[in-house]
């Protein structure tokens, strides 16, 4: 019977990706436990981490099972071991995931009619690196024009301090160097290690981005790939790179946007904008410029550029201005206004404003780790209360306040990003975590589809 069901009951695919760090698992994580624990809000509306989320409010959702036997062979989301670090005694974050992985729920709702029946939906999240969508524009380029562009980029003020070793590395090869594997592994790790650390500064222009995030992909040879400067592109190194920047698009990019993207039916995107205003412009820079290199993937797949690649199905898009329990209460309405400029920066088509019901932005803390304060003396202010990772205890915090220029006039940005260690969470194993506007994303995503 159950596989009867299984069939006729409705399946919506979620994406969320986000760069490294920047809150998926978090997300995912705490959905899921809201999800599988929201008994215990049921007769609290307006309360509880899943609060505005429809279904809920109007006494309409039931339960929520996770399903392991569905897609049994692939990789697995660890819901249970990001529970087991956020609700044990000494709550720590999960560790950082590499790669795709997927968990599948079950949500049974009564749907709205005549009389009462008990519906299910299907709901799959898919955790995937943002890594991999940077990597979009090189399906335009060709080896030499995609070698110049990236080599240009990578000797920029800001990168230039860690790709040196790979100039360097560069420098003791002749033009008119033979294809050799020898030297193209040389050269891609040289590679890797120069983008492993612009992205832990913070910049997501890092391509290949599977360098980044190999996933099922480690050592193959495919990834054996760096850009060549001008006098190499005629060498046997250069036509070897260059059929391998081909074979990368082909057995790399290409799949990745026609077998997975094009099956999502909704997308979220974790921005973790604090961070990115605490590293500066550079950063904020790269951010804005890859926005607009991968924005018209998401246009639908009606009049998208790149709707040759699939054609997405994606039909609600989501940017969520991740860890917005950083800010005080006052600033979380200026960090969505920021997300909204910043995307008005770069959608000069108005792809998405003109599509304004299936896209939305919001702020987002999948799990609190500080609570609302205000100051004691006067003039009273708004504050944080949390524990900050380098700190011996919790106290009273001042992040101060977020710039309201887009883009920000960069002198005079005061803001402070201080990373705050999860709360103990004891009652979390059955409630759920504290978050802001988990509901109302979840709502934004699916809520339509349980009525
Ligand atoms: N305060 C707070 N911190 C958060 C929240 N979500 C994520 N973080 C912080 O951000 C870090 C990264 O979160 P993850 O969910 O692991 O990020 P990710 O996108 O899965 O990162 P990768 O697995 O490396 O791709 C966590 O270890 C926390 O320090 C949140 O809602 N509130
Ligand atoms: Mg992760």
């Amino acid at each position: 019977m159950e596989a009867i069901n299984d069939l006729l009951n409705k399946k919506i695919t979620i994406g969320v990706t986000g760069l490294s760090r920047s809150g998926k698992t978090v997300f995912i994580g705490a959905l899921a436990q809201a999800l599988v624990c929201s008994d215990a809000w049921g007769q609290k509306r307006g309360l509880g981490p899943l609060a505005q989320f429809g279904p809920i409010e109007r006494s309409q959702f039931r339960a929520a099972r996770i399903r392991d036997d569905v897609h049994a062979h692939l990789p697995q989301f660890p819901f249970r071991k990001v529970r087991d670090s956020l609700a044990s005694k000494k709550s720590s974050w999960p560790e950082p995931t590499e790669g795709i992985s997927r968990l599948v729920l079950d949500l049974d709702y009564w749907a709205q009619g005549w009389f009462k029946r008990l519906r299910t939906v299907r709901i799959e999240l898919i955790d995937y690196p943002g890594e991999w969508l940077v990597d979009l524009p090189m399906l335009d380029q060709k080896y030499a024009e995609w070698s110049e562009k990236t080599l240009a980029l990578a000797k920029s003020e800001i990168r230039e301090p860690w790709s040196s070793d790979y100039f360097q590395l560069l420098n003791e090869l002749s033009p008119d160097q033979k294809f050799d594997e020898e030297i193209t592994i040389r050269l891609a790790d040289k590679w890797t290690d120069y983008l492993q650390c612009a992205a832990a500064f913070g910049l997501s222009r890092n391509q290949p981005g599977r360098l980044l995030r190999p996933d099922s992909l480690r050592n193959s040879p495919v990834l054996r790939l760096a850009p060549l400067p001008a006098e190499f592109i005629e060498s046997g190194l250069g036509k070897g790179m260059a059929n391998r920047f081909e074979e990368y698009k082909k057995k790399v990019i290409r799949p990745f946007f026609k077998d997975h993207f094009s099956n999502l039916d909704r997308q979220i995107v974790m921005l973790d904008i604090l961070r990115v205003l605490q590293q500066g412009k550079p950063v904020f820079d790269e951010l804005v410029e890859i926005f607009r290199e991968i924005l018209p993937i998401f246009n639908y797949g009606k009049k998208s550029i790149f709707s040759w690649i699939a054609g997405t199905k994606i039909t609600r898009l989501l940017f969520a201005a991740t860890k917005a329990d950083h800010v005080t209460r006052g600033d979380r309405t200026n960090l969505e206004q920021m997300v909204q400029r910043m995307l008005a920066l770069v959608d000069d088509r108005n792809l998405l404003r003109s599509q304004t019901e299936n896209y939305g932005v919001m702020s987002l803390a999948s799990v609190r780790a500080t609570e609302d304060r205000m100051t004691i003396d006067h003039p009273k202010r708004e504050i944080l209360y949390g524990h900050p990772a380098d700190q011996d205890q919790a106290g009273q915090w001042d992040p101060g306040g977020l710039p309201l220029d887009m883009p920000p006039d960069w002198s005079s940005v005061f803001f402070q990003f201080l990373k705050f260690e999860p709360q103990a969470m004891p009652e979390a194993i059955s409630q759920g975590y504290p978050a802001i506007n988990l509901g109302k994303a979840l709502d934004f995503l699916i809520g339509d589809d349980l009525k």
